[in-house]
């Protein structure tokens, strides 16, 4: 993959992240106002999820034009803005790519309704339904006139159907578009579920009936060989896929350079290590499930998209680490987990300030349509009000979506946001921490800057040295050096035996650097030579 391994990624939520002309919704020259703050972390791409035409069922996930920004958002002109002032600064673009479904109000859609002859085979369309269930629970199809359409996820999102050889076409004509203007490549929405092989019933499942009739089907390798040979190898470019409930094998499948398919893939085992079954049935974190799920994908696996956050998880800090006490240690031992695992870092905006869970007292003050869905259905099985309320506080979406904290006063907008600003945007904000040399905000810099300028933290090998009840301990190497990366994931002080050799390239606690106990989440980068050849 050549430089590709080199690249930081940061990912913007373009509703929460800068408002410009205060209407409560953050759009494109919010964007473009900050992207100095954004080169200043020392990252290289930027994600941008959806910008295009959307009636936001599902916050842009729900698209009725590709080829258009969405008015909330601005225009065309703010958009070739944004791509250009980025460039300026070195920095690439990526877009989502969201092609598993369409919003219902696209007009291959709608003419696809009126049994137009060209689009009524867009979507999938049949007499009776399935017992295929939905992502955001409850039944995949619904009905329009006497016929039912699969949708995997709300039921404003129709998902399309990749059997018909002109939706690859149209699709096609999307990403030259983009890539024309200048973007650098795409996040693709849940890749590996968008070819149904079969419309068959699916194995009961508790969540997710009918998977094994779409999930990473043969078809779907064919359809991203197909988009690579014919759009993506023309430009210079950059692919992740979303891959749900991808294994580590499958993961393999999509990435290795010569099936010619994606750069690399979000997977989403280590987001289960704190839930039952589902996400909406947390437990207790076990940090040790997290560092062997970890190691695992870190061995396995040709090259890693790491991420701890993103749009549709909560807040790392409040999931994996602490978000009272200890809160800037653990977040910059988060950071530090992140930056020295082996593949691409993924930052999701406000994880480099330690952002937490959003403050949500009653469910009105969620906006997000998954939150409410499940809760109607928890409702159904009888869960008690207090406990589904919780439920949704702990997982749901709208944690991470709470508007960008730039200032003590919140500085995402002079109005009341679309979705409520966490109220400890007077403790935690970009500005103080500008201030603050010792702060998130700039740990975050020193390991990029770190990372950018050490070798063996980007190229290396990984190899895990201790994987106890709190401590995970593992080491990146290469011919010429070693990188030693301790981690106390706890909020107690844990002794270690004498491993701490070579020089402390960084830590977030200031002692002696040869001290044998590790403060409350203390984290410490070593790095060694071993050959002076
Ligand atoms: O997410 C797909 C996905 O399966 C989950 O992350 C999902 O959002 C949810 O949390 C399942 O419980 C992608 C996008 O990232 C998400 O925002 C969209 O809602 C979804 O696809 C549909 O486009
Ligand atoms: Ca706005």
């Amino acid at each position: 993959m050549g430089l590709k391994k080199d690249l930081v990624v940061y990912q913007v939520y373009p509703r929460s992240f800068k408002d410009s002309n205060d209407d409560g919704i953050g759009d494109i020259k919010g964007i473009t106002s900050k992207l100095d703050y954004i080169k200043s972390l020392g990252v290289d791409v930027i994600w941008l999820s959806p910008v295009y035409c959307s009636p936001n069922d599902d916050n842009g996930y729900d698209i009725s034009d590709y080829l258009n920004i969405n008015p909330e958002f601005g225009n065309m002109r703010d958009m070739n803005k944004l791509i250009s002032e980025a460039n300026l600064r070195g920095l690439k673009i990526i877009m989502d790519l969201v092609i598993n479904h369409t919003s219902d109000e696209h007009v291959w859609f709608k003419k696809s309704v009126a049994n137009d002859p060209k689009y009524k085979d867009y979507y999938i369309w049949r007499d009776t339904p399935n017992n295929w269930t939905s992502f955001f629970g409850g039944k995949a199809w619904d009905k329009i006139g006497d016929k039912y359409y699969l949708h995997l996820f709300s039921k404003k999102q129709p998902d399309l159907n990749w059997h018909n050889p002109d939706v690859m076409e149209d699709i096609q004509k999307v990403m030259k578009f983009w890539l024309d203007k200048g973007i650098y490549g795409f996040r693709c929405d849940v890749i590996n579920i968008i070819f149904k092989s079969s419309l068959e019933n699916g194995k009961k499942h508790f969540v997710l009936t009918g998977k094994e009739h779409y999930h990473q089907q043969e078809g779907m390798h064919k359809i991203l060989k197909q988009l690579r040979k014919d759009v993506l190898n023309h430009y210079d470019t950059f692919t992740v896929g979303e891959t749900v409930m991808v294994t580590p094998k499958q993961a393999n499948d999509l990435i290795y350079p010569e099936n010619q398919e994606l750069d690399m893939v979000f997977s989403f085992s280590h987001m289960e290590v704190d839930q039952i079954s589902n996400k909406w049935f947390k437990t207790k974190f076990r940090p040790k499930k997290l560092m062997k799920v970890l190691s695992t994908w870190q061995e396995e696996v040709y090259w890693n998209a790491n991420y701890l956050e993103n749009h549709d998880q909560p807040r790392s800090i409040s999931r994996f680490g602490d978000d009272k006490i200890y809160h800037k240690q653990s977040a910059k031992m988060l950071a530090t987990l992140l930056m020295t695992l082996r593949g691409t870092p993924y930052i999701y905006q406000g994880q480099e300030i330690g952002m937490t869970n959003g403050d949500f007292k009653t469910m009105s003050e969620f906006q997000d349509v998954e939150t409410h869905t499940i809760y109607k259905i928890a409702k159904k099985l009888g869960i008690p009000k207090s406990l589904r309320f919780k439920m949704m506080q702990k997982t749901s979406r709208d944690n991470a979506r709470t508007p960008m904290q730039w200032t003590k006063q919140g500085g995402f907008s002079k109005v009341d946001p679309w979705l409520k600003q966490n109220p400890n945007t007077k403790n935690i904000n970009v500005l103080d921490q500008e201030h603050d040399h010792d702060s998130i905000l700039n740990y975050y810099r020193k390991l990029i800057n770190i990372r950018k300028h050490t070798k063996v933290l980007r190229y290396g090998d990984f190899e895990s040295i201790l994987q106890s009840k709190s401590i995970y301990i593992f080491k990146r190497f290469d011919k010429k050096n070693e990188a030693i990366i301790i981690l106390n994931m706890s909020r107690k002080a844990q002794k270690i035996k004498s491993i701490c050799e070579g020089k402390l390239l960084i830590s977030n606690i200031k002692k002696n650097e040869y001290n044998c106990v590790l403060s409350p989440y203390e984290t410490r980068i070593y790095i060694k030579e071993i050959s002076h050849d």
